[in-house]
């Protein structure tokens, strides 16, 4: 017997239900578990010092840049308080953030003294925050950012990382296909490959060796990479050559896929340094052309700007080994969030993935999901109302469905056909 179809008055009800009950897979974080150490970032400091408050604090206050970095994190995250929540009201989806964040996480939200909020967190260990925030977030796992080419990192993948459910690995590539003679080179050499400058066949062979090592090593649910505004594909650039010699073949043959983060104008304002990046329209023919050319590869990508949205919807429509995800950094704000989920819903129906958190600091978590789930629930809300005036009526257990595909179900199938 079928379940018997909402009622158009129960859709908003049950959309809402749907969306708050199911636990989501956060397919881009840059968090990480208690045993990569101090790479790990929890707690109220942290969290004022997220670099979105820095930039905003450095437009609103009086100390100029070069004081505010001579301050500790504490006499930061002092700064950012008074000059964004005291002496102005935390309007900002970041400020914000931080609010709904203390509110779910169970501090006083209207709490003004931040010593006592500090108290509240002084209060708890790294592993019961952990709890906490996946809870608040109703969140089962994370996917990190983890980079080979950081040394402090490598150590602990060196040392053989015990696989943990709730924290799981991405391989993240910039230094190779973004600065390879500076950053990547070095490091190739360092650990052992015999890497050169002219890319020559046996070291484009002996970066498919490092590639492949490291899947080895991680076991990464796909490798990643930002790329600028002006990434263009075919190219004949460094980027250009390890991307069609390394990244593709052994993204193909270990069914790792390939994430493709682009428009990021990076350090526009190296002065206020990982807040002093930018963003900027880019050229989908790129992504158009690699898919094209690359049927049986799989790739993931997001864009930063919003003139790209749209476009990217009609391309993703032309390449079902294209899956698009999130609402990336300067994507991630209810307005733009909104309209982008509208977009998506309507070229590409259910098959995206509506939202990454993008965290850096664990209690992130508690105020990005909340606040996605609120603006993708009302955008799907308004999707199932259309559908059922039309004259289509879905049950609640087939709403349940589609609501676990965007938020866990689609990136599932997606890695089952790449591997
Ligand atoms: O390159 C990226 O993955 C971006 O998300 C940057 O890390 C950026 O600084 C960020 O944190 N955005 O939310
Ligand atoms: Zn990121």
């Amino acid at each position: 017997m079928a379940a018997p179809p909402l009622s158009y008055d129960e859709i908003s009800p049950a959309v809402e239900r749907a969306v708050q009950s199911q636990r989501a897979l956060d397919i881009h974080t840059h968090l990480f578990s208690p045993e990569f150490g101090a790479h790990m970032l929890w707690g109220i400091d942290e969290l004022l010092n997220y670099h979105y408050l820095i930039a905003e604090t450095l437009r609103q206050s009086d100390i100029g840049v070069d004081a505010f970095w001579k301050m500790n994190r504490a006499q930061q995250a002092d700064h950012i308080w008074q000059t964004l929540f005291i002496e102005n009201s935390p309007v900002s989806e970041a400020c914000r953030g931080v609010i709904t964040a203390l509110k779910t996480l169970g501090a006083d939200p209207a709490e003004r003294d931040l010593n006592r909020i500090r108290e509240f967190f002084a209060d708890t260990t790294a592993d019961e925050m952990i709890d906490r925030a996946f809870k608040a977030a109703n969140i089962g796992a994370v996917v990190m950012t983890n980079d080979p080419f950081d040394e402090e990192e490598a150590r602990v993948w060196f040392k053989g990382r015990p696989p943990n459910e709730r924290f799981l690995p991405a391989l993240r590539i910039d230094p190779l296909l973004n600065d390879y003679e500076e950053q990547a080179l070095p490091t190739l050499l360092a650990q052992g490959y015999h890497a050169d400058a002219a890319l020559s066949k046996q070291c484009l062979g002996e970066i498919r060796k490092f590639i492949n090592d490291w899947i080895d090593r991680m076991d990464p649910l796909y490798m990643a990479v930002s790329l600028p505004p002006d990434f263009a594909y075919p190219e004949e650039s460094i980027r250009g050559e390890l991307i069609r010699q390394c990244v593709l073949p052994v993204s193909y043959f270990r069914g790792v896929p390939f994430a493709l983060m682009i428009g990021v104008k990076r350090q526009v304002n190296p002065s206020l340094r990982m807040a002093g990046d930018g963003c900027a329209k880019a050229d989908m023919s790129a992504l158009e052309r690699l898919c094209a050319e690359n049927p049986n590869n799989a790739f993931l990508t997001t864009f930063l700007s919003r003139e790209n949205q749209h476009e990217l919807c009609v391309a993703a429509r032309k390449f079902p080994n294209l899956l698009v995800f999130g609402c990336w950094w300067f994507m991630n704000n209810p307005s733009v969030v909104e309209e982008i989920t509208c977009e998506r819903a309507e070229l590409l129906g259910l098959s995206f993935i509506p939202q990454h958190s993008d965290a850096r600091i664990l209690e992130q978590l508690a105020y990005k999901w909340p606040h996605a789930r609120e603006t993708i629930g009302s955008v799907l809300a308004e999707k199932y109302r259309g559908l059922a005036a039309s004259g289509w009526r879905v049950s609640a257990a087939e709403l349940e469905r589609d609501v676990h595909n965007l938020f866990v179900g689609n990136f599932q199938r997606f890695l089952e056909r790449a591997s």
